[in-house]
């Protein structure tokens, strides 16, 4: 009997497989981008790019710990114009889809990054609109009226599908709310959850925080945060799943962590802490154990498994 197929469709595009890389971890330069291509990752994602390069915070800025990763790295990125050259070499070599993240220093950025995007090789654009780590800045998609007014003015010349990185949320008013604007306009795909902003780890031996920038706190990801991001799907996956795909990211390290998003109405999974802990073997490993659970469960494919969460 053939195993079931973990191929998917992100906005009308095609991956081979259930599972890539999320916007962030070793996806700054051409090399790293190279080593994603060449992985098992079903599509290529882009460190998000501003207007100008960027050199983030200080270090230490990154630190894994047992149950996941804390981060404020500030942005690092090569700056667009870097990007969109990349885009057009990494497709000399592969034929996965390109995901562009882009996000502005400040709004008027936007625009700008888009309509340059919109001519590029990339084949989707995820804009980021919840980044923890800018010193004075809050994370975007917090503040409702200016997300309504950036979609406003973004979705007016598209020429490519346009995606959302949400932070998560963690009430169902902020769900309704954030879903009634986001359902206004032509997004085609919701990434679920950025990192939990504005966390802090500790160490209580040397009485510090693990990391630098703004007095230790960052981004959490991995275990600590997959129940939230698996809520996030699910909420936004309930509201505006039938006009958009919703992408699972957040703690995922195995098959059965994907199948959970895939049942909770994901379209597909990304992976960041897991990334950087177990280098690029960790796509295809966990597409393949989510292959075997499907097969086992008696799902042919990701459409047959989709949103088939019961309840109690
Ligand atoms: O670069 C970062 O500090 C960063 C970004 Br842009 C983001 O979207 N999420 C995150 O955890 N870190």
């Amino acid at each position: 009997m053939p195993m079931s197929s973990t191929k998917t469709q992100i906005a009308g595009v095609s991956l081979d497989s259930y599972v890539f890389n999320a916007s962030g971890p070793n996806d700054v330069t051409l090399e790293q981008l190279k080593v994603i291509a060449a992985s098992g990752s079903a599509a290529i994602t882009t460190k998000t790019a501003t207007l100008e390069p960027r050199d983030g915070n200080e270090e230490p800025r990154y630190v894994e710990v047992p149950l996941g990763s804390i981060n404020s790295m500030g942005l690092p990125n090569l700056g667009y114009a870097a990007y969109i050259q990349i885009a057009s070499q990494l497709k000399e070599l592969t034929k996965k889809p390109i995901i562009a993240s882009l996000v502005g220093m400040k709004p008027e950025d936007i625009p700008v990054l888009m309509a340059a995007f919109m001519e590029s090789d990339v084949d989707l654009i995820e804009l980021n609109l919840s980044c923890p780590n800018l010193k004075g800045k809050p994370q975007i998609a917090y503040d409702f009226e200016m997300t309504d007014q950036i979609l406003k003015d973004v979705t007016k010349n598209m020429k490519k599908p346009l995606g959302l990185k949400l932070p998560p949320y963690f009430d169902p008013v902020h769900w309704d709310q954030a879903a009634a604007i986001i359902g206004k306009y032509p997004v085609s795909f919701l990434s679920c959850i950025n990192s939990v902003g504005n966390t802090l780890l500790v160490d209580g031996e040397t009485e510090r925080p693990l990391i630098r920038p703004k007095g230790g706190f960052g981004g959490l990801g991995g275990d600590y945060i997959k129940p939230v991001a698996l809520a996030n799907v699910r909420a936004f996956s309930e509201r505006l799943g039938q006009k958009m795909d919703i992408i699972g990211v957040g703690g995922i390290k195995s098959g059965m962590d994907a199948f959970e998003f895939l049942i909770c109405g994901a379209s597909a999974v990304q992976i960041g802490t897991q990334f950087m802990k177990e280098g690029a073997d960790c796509f295809s490993r966990i597409d393949r154990e989510l292959a075997e659970i499907l097969e086992k469960k008696g799902y042919e494919s990701i459409a047959d498994a989709k949103g088939k969460l019961q309840m109690l």
